[in-house]
């Protein structure tokens, strides 16, 4: 196998907020088909697809009720197989969502269980008889509240660790493991590129023992898998890992162990939430806990294991307004993260809008949310006695709607994404941020992601190189170099807003830039100024 996905760059698309083809305000498959070009002009290799399936909605698309079928909203598998075949022709693949922690509880599987204890497919859930007469534990869903739903019919609890319309599939029934295998072929036989595995580190749980995450049998399962369905393709498979350290991702992802190619962690993703609270409770990022965190897992995984590079995905906030600058550095700091990411060790993931620097949105209404997450814990901590404005900032700092507004494609009504009233508000800077004024710009931050992706392409360094951090304890410069055969890059971000000076070279220097987000032509390492977020690449040696 070649491993082509080490050299690879995704591109994440969030189908219901990409483009609308047919005007119904609800993003579709023919309207990703007519942005290939695009996605091709960017020069990304892989698409991973936000789940299309079936899907009453509950939480947009991960509650899926029919794993063979495309959720009509987005088109027929007619076009589903136009779209692989469009994008083969782009050299793009075509990575599937696989959601198999759960399904939707409008899935057939889901309500056959439900008609008596003795129906095969009962056991395809995790069901438990109340413990004196209440929930079988306290274990919470991560949507807000129990984790346990009670069923009046059968006098037995199921379990979700998502929203109640997500019963979580019972990985012990060895059925229902051949079921997922056999949908997986039949993907696999479409011709798709592999999977993304939706909390996937949650398959293996005990829940009498409260055990969700990395439970013991995990790693058997994903062999199995591996070994049932894409082990016998050349595929890539990466397993969202919500909370694995880099000894445990080995297990995922080092080659020999035959389970997935990379694992997708989020250990710099909550570094400005209070430690052992959860995402709303806010605090400040710190960058020498952000620089230490990526750190750790670029020497972790130097040689065993492949690790996922990213700031977005559809459950983030917008990487510029969390920790850039959206107003007078929005294109200089978006730059930034796109260097300092995209020039470290494993497989970078570009999530639809990133690319053009989409921000945040900003709302105050319980109407204006779409996200049950968001929805859901609005009820539970205004009833706690937060205040609405406490619970807004939570929501407009973290909250998923940030990440699914509509993609700005140009200057008309809606953005362009459609010509009739979007499923979500869109955001009203689309007249200054949208990707027509970014390809018409050659300065824009979509051409440096097409220019990074070009030197991951061409330079070997980016994919195999050893990762040193310079300056660990400097609280605004992020510098690190890659070495690779003799040859050494150094990258320098400074990640303020206060003109810094440093100096990096105990002699003058003048260096031409590999990539920056300035107008520089050369940098002395003796002497640096750095303007706000002023980031570059030089080549050492
Ligand atoms: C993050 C997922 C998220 C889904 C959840 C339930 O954890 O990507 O979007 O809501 O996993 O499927």
């Amino acid at each position: 196998k070649s491993n082509w996905w080490k050299q690879a760059v995704v591109y994440q698309i969030y189908p219901r907020s990409f483009q609308d083809s047919n005007g119904d305000g609800v993003g579709d498959l023919q309207g990703i088909i007519q942005r290939l070009d695009y996605l091709e002009k960017l020069g990304i290799d892989v698409i991973w697809l936000s789940p299309v399936y079936q899907s009453p909605n509950d939480d947009n698309g991960y509650d899926i009720s029919n794993y063979y079928e495309i959720q009509p909203e987005f088109g027929t598998m007619e076009d589903m197989e136009q779209l692989i075949n469009e994008a083969k022709k782009r050299k793009i693949k075509i990575v599937m969502d696989l959601v198999v922690n759960h399904t939707s509880d409008e899935h057939p599987w889901f309500i056959e269980a439900k008609k008596g204890k003795e129906n095969p497919y009962h056991d395809y859930y995790v069901w438990r008889d109340p413990v004196e007469g209440d929930v079988p534990n306290d274990l919470t869903s991560v949507f807000s509240g129990s984790a346990w739903t009670f069923d009046p019919q059968l006098e037995q609890y199921y379990l979700h660790l998502f929203s109640k319309k997500q019963p979580d599939l019972n990985w012990e029934n060895e059925k229902m493991r051949q079921d997922i295998y056999e949908m997986m072929n039949f993907w696999l036989d479409k011709g798709v590129g592999g999977f993304r595995m939706d909390v996937i580190e949650l398959i293996g749980k005990v829940p009498d023992e409260k055990v969700t995450a990395n439970g013991p049998r995990l790693h058997e399962y994903l062999q199995e898998m591996n070994k049932h369905t894409f082990g016998q393709h050349d595929v890539m498979t990466v397993g969202e890992t919500n909370s694995v350290t880099p000894e445990e991702a080995k297990l995922f992802s080092s080659e020999d162990r035959n389970e997935l190619s990379m694992v997708f962690q989020f250990e710099h993703m909550v570094l400005d939430q209070q430690i052992g609270k959860s995402k709303w409770d806010l605090k400040p990022l710190n960058l020498t806990d952000l620089k230490k965190v990526l750190s750790i897992w670029q020497s972790a995984l130097k040689d065993e294991g492949w690790n996922s590079l990213f700031w977005n995905n559809h459950d983030q906030p917008r990487i510029v307004s969390r920790w850039g600058n959206e107003q007078e550095y929005r294109v200089k700091s978006a730059k930034m993260f796109a260097i300092l990411l995209h020039l470290m060790q494993g497989t970078p993931y570009i999530y639809q809008g990133e690319e053009i620097g989409m921000t945040n949105i900003k709302v105050n209404d319980l109407s204006q949310l779409d996200d049950i997450e968001s929805i859901n814990m609005y009820h539970e901590r205004l009833e706690a006695g937060y205040s609405k404005e406490e619970i807004f900032r939570s929501i407009n700092t973290k909250g998923r709607d940030n990440a699914r507004t509509l993609m700005q494609w140009d200057t008309s009504e809606q953005a362009g994404f459609t010509s009739g009233q979007p499923w979500l508000e869109v955001n009203e800077n689309y007249d200054a941020i949208n990707a027509a004024q970014a390809l018409e710009d050659t300065h824009s931050i979509f051409y440096c992601y097409q220019q990074l992706i070009q030197m991951r392409k061409n330079n070997p360094l980016i994919v195999h190189g050893d990762y040193q951090l310079l300056l660990e304890d400097h609280p605004t410069i992020f510098a690190y170099t890659r070495s690779y055969q003799g040859e050494t890059w150094l990258v320098v971000a400074n990640f303020s807003e206060e003109t810094t000076d440093i100096a990096l070279s105990d002699h003058p220097t003048s260096l031409v830039p590999l990539i920056s987000n300035s107008e520089k032509e050369n940098y002395d390492l003796q002497d640096l100024k750095l303007s706000p977020y002023e980031t570059f690449a030089v080549q050492l040696e």
